[in-house]
């Protein structure tokens, strides 16, 4: 904060309905819904059918205020104002009666000079939040033709077919999504507080990192400084690793932007996991006017260079990330809003969430356009971590309206958000949209999601022009102006920006990224991920249920059925009870009851998972990254996430630890030929032996082999091919387990094993007979298990939270494994080895 500068938060905050008389006390940040269920006023909105009988909230006027005194030496400053960081959407702000502001965006942040309207004491601030549905009538109304908006639940929301969400800059989930609730929350979502200075303040420090290199890092700090006061003054930078600098401003009054030229030599630079350390700078900037330092600003940044590298090869055209010179496979996951109200959302959740990310060896999640700009802590771990980011704006699977006032809003709230975000290191991509590009296909007749058909040639031209305006111009604008060094791309997915049909993805894209949703939506088997890959996979996806003690947070124990109405309304995609009933038919066995359901979609949801992200790996170069859809949940619902609201990991999210290793062992059957393939993310070469060894479900080793392997930096090869009948010879297909180790000296680098048959068709025996055994010395924090006969997919359950650094893997007679159990948020850690007291073992057999 500025020496100068003092903030003083706005506490004691009250609401009430617009039109009613009764004051409630609030908590801010937050929003109507978490004040009424506070209050208790309503039930929980994640429990049952709750969500339907609260869609009352939204289409009230909402009206929150407070009253307070100005401390004297807030009031002795030379300039006050005060600052929404964030208000939820609609508000119209009142001191003291005088109405200061009407915001109308979510994601911006306001400031006002409000000296002329405090007085010392008896100061109130009122706010009327406009209901956003009633807003987004009158526009719809206005317009006079809807707009698409795919997954706004208007039916929900009880209004019919009117899909409102789209006129209003606030996130798009609110108004439902295929995982979502409907909730339209309103309400200040942000800190709010007055801010007093004098003489200078340094409004804004931008350390643009214009070349990185490992021997010199060339930056440019700017600083917007606004001054009350002229003369001639000394800027001075210097970074907590030791280096300063230092240079003359002349003090005019008003806002100025000074320039300072930084060149550090032999930077320690930032590196995204798997390549090096997350190594970080403070730069601090003080301005110091006749001999007192008046003005402070600091950031924390990594110096690293990042770009989107899309160049024309033997193939199309490369997209891959390239940091610091180095080519990066992109492993990751698509995040989501953490909780439908997002000011629930603790620094601890934020955490779990990344450090999960680390932990499953990720090194980059996408921030998907349908939520929000997320909070800076979020960034601050992804920085930390070395988890890149791949930044969509937030726009979604909907067409926009382009009237001047909504494109002046658009741009305002992209330069709020590039400014406020454009110094985290993890930042490594701005995306204009989600999937706009392509559902709408303009040079496409037939093309797209069918929205076109509802339009005249002139409304469709008009609506063209308008997503043109936004994805096309303004957005790219803002980020080439603030954030020159971060590379822009406008729709996710998209082929290369080329004004003609070759523009919009297909799910055999040679250019751009792809998003693979044949599998899901439309029913395609696990087995043609395989054959569906692009240059960057930035979604593709399967559901699965929360567990049971998730799934008993919001259904009764009458309501534990697949067909009940709770677990159908915790289910927000159509088909998709249905999608996950008959891909469990075809690959797995079936589940004995209601809970083993619960247990079998976890393991399906893996199994294509592994399947799909794997194909990706394994087809580096070509494919330059995989990112799943999705990490996380809003509420417990039935979703293709990998860990349920709770931060439960779900089994696909230990299968995406192994499968994201960063060496990898990945074997891919088609037909008779079983082909043993090798990944490397490493930057070294490899020298090692791949052991293969068959067993029956006993542990009986039936055959073995061993070949040398070299493996290159950063590749990927088919190291043997094996034939399955020759494998297997007289052995039962069903009940055989090929075992394949990639091994370096003493160190096995990775391990998998492969079976001849699905899950389905594997015949285990009801008792596999597994032990765990404490390791001694480890003080009840590492087990050892085994078993007298191959036991599938062994589930180990605690009532303690937190995670096993695996689970959900099999165990085969003779080859035991051991694992460590992490529980969650030890003293301001995500997970800290400890002991889970008790341990529930089971495996496949136990559900079916
Ligand atoms: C993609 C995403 C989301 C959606 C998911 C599952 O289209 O961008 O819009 O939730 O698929 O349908």
């Amino acid at each position: 904060m500025n020496v100068s500068e003092l903030e003083w938060q706005l506490k004691d905050w009250k609401f009430k309905a617009y039109e009613d008389n009764e004051w409630l006390t609030a908590q801010v940040p937050g929003c109507v819904h978490t004040d009424l269920l506070r209050n208790k006023l309503i039930p929980d909105p994640f429990v049952g059918t709750n969500e339907k009988q609260l869609q009352w909230i939204d289409r009230k006027d909402w009206e929150y205020a407070t009253e307070f005194n100005v401390p004297p030496e807030l009031l002795a400053h030379t300039k006050l104002e005060l600052v929404f960081e964030g208000l939820d959407t609609y508000a119209d702000v009142y001191c003291n009666d005088v109405e200061i502001l009407s915001a109308n965006n979510m994601f911006r942040t306001w400031v006002i000079d409000v000296k002329p309207y405090v007085k010392a004491e008896g100061n109130t601030i009122r706010i009327r939040f406009r209901s956003p549905i009633q807003e987004g009538l009158t526009k719809l109304a206005a317009l006079g033709y809807p707009l698409p908006a795919t997954n706004d639940d208007s039916k929900t929301g009880e209004l019919g077919e009117q899909k409102v969400s789209i006129f209003s800059r606030k996130a798009p989930f609110h108004y439902g999504w295929d995982w979502g609730p409907r909730f339209v929350t309103s309400g200040i979502w942000k800190n709010v507080y007055l801010r007093g200075w004098s003489g200078n303040v340094v409004r804004d420090l931008f350390i643009r990192q214009d070349a990185v290199t490992a021997d010199t890092a060339k930056l440019t700090a700017i600083l917007e400084i606004e001054s009350d006061v002229t003369g001639e003054a000394e800027l001075k930078l210097v970074t907590d690793r030791g280096q300063s600098w230092s240079t003359q401003v002349n003090l005019t009054k008003g806002l100025q932007v000074v320039e300072l030229a930084v060149v550090i030599d032999r930077p320690t630079l930032w590196w995204s996991r798997g390549l090096g350390e997350p190594n970080l700078y403070t730069f601090d900037a003080t301005i110091v006017h006749e001999g007192v330092e008046t003005a402070r600003k600091s950031v924390r940044t990594g110096l690293r260079s990042v770009k989107l590298i899309r160049k024309p090869d033997a193939h199309g055209t490369s997209f891959y990330f390239e940091v610091n010179g180095v080519a990066v496979f992109a492993k990751g996951a698509n995040h989501i809003p953490n909780d439908s109200f997002v000011t629930e959302v603790t620094e601890q959740r934020y955490r779990h969430e990344v450090a999960s990310a680390a932990e499953s060896n990720m090194n980059m999640l996408r921030i998907w356009g349908g939520g929000i700009y997320e909070l800076d802590i979020f960034y601050d771990l992804c920085d930390e971590y070395g988890i890149l980011v791949w930044q969509d704006f937030m726009f979604a699977c909907s067409m926009y309206p382009g009237d001047q006032a909504f494109l002046d809003n658009v741009r305002a709230e992209a330069v709020d958000n590039v400014r406020r975000l454009r110094n985290h290191a993890s930042i490594a991509l701005w995306c204009g949209n989600n999937e706009i590009d392509g559902a709408w296909a303009h040079y496409i007749e037939e093309g797209g999601w069918g929205w076109k058909k509802d339009y005249t040639k002139e409304q469709r031209d008009k609506i063209w022009a308008d997503y043109e305006a936004i994805f096309h111009h303004i957005l790219p604008d803002v980020v080439g102006s603030l954030s020159p060094e971060i590379d822009y791309w406008p729709s996710s997915p998209m082929q290369t920006l080329t004004n003609s049909v070759a523009q919009h993805a297909t799910n055999d894209s040679k250019h751009g990224d792809v998003h693979f949703w044949a599998v899901w939506h439309a029913s395609e088997p696990f087995e043609n991920y395989k054959n569906n890959i692009g240059r960057f996979m930035s979604e593709y996806g399967f559901q699965s249920f929360p567990e049971e003690k998730t799934v008993r947070t919001y259904a009764a124990e009458n309501e534990m059925a697949l067909d009940s109405e709770v677990m159908l309304h915790h289910q927000k995609n159509g088909r998709g009870n249905f999608l996950i009933k008959e891909y469990s038919e075809k690959y797995m066995k079936e589940p004995k009851d209601f809970v083993s359901f619960l247990y079998m979609s976890h393991v399906l949801q893996a199994e294509g998972m592994k399947m799909a992200i794997e194909s990706h790996r394994r087809a580096m170069d070509y494919c330059m990254g995989t990112l799943y859809w999705q990490m996380n949940d809003c509420w417990p619902v039935a979703s293709w996430s990998s860990m349920d609201y709770y931060g439960r990991w779900k089994a696909i999210q230990y299968y995406a630890k192994r499968s994201f290793r960063d060496v990898l062992v990945s074997i891919d059957q088609n037909e008779d030929s079983v082909d043993i393939h090798l990944v490397s993310d490493l930057q070294r070469s490899i020298a090692g032996n791949v052991q293969w060894k068959l067993y029956d479900f006993a542990g009986g080793l039936l055959k073995q082999g061993s070949e040398a392997v070299k493996l290159a930096a950063g590749s990927a090869i088919k190291s043997l091919s094996l034939s399955a009948s020759g494998l297997l010879g007289e052995n039962n297909p069903n009940q055989s387990v090929l075992v394949v180790e990639l091994v370096e000296g003493d160190a096995v680098l990775d391990r998998k094993e492969h079976y001849f048959a699905y899950s389905k068709f594997l015949e285990l025996a009801t008792d596999p007979g597994v032990i765990v055994q404490e390791v001694a010395g480890s003080e009840g924090t590492r087990f050892e298990l085994s078993s007298t006969q191959l036991a599938k997919q062994v589930w180990l359950q605690t009532e303690v939270e937190g995670i096993f650094s695996d689970n959900f893997f099999d165990l085969i007679p003779g080859v035991p494994v051991t694992v460590q159990f992490l529980k969650r948020d030890v003293n301001g850690a995500a997970f800290a080895p400890a002991s889970p007291e008790r341990i529930e073992v089971k495996s496949m057999v136990d559900f079916c």
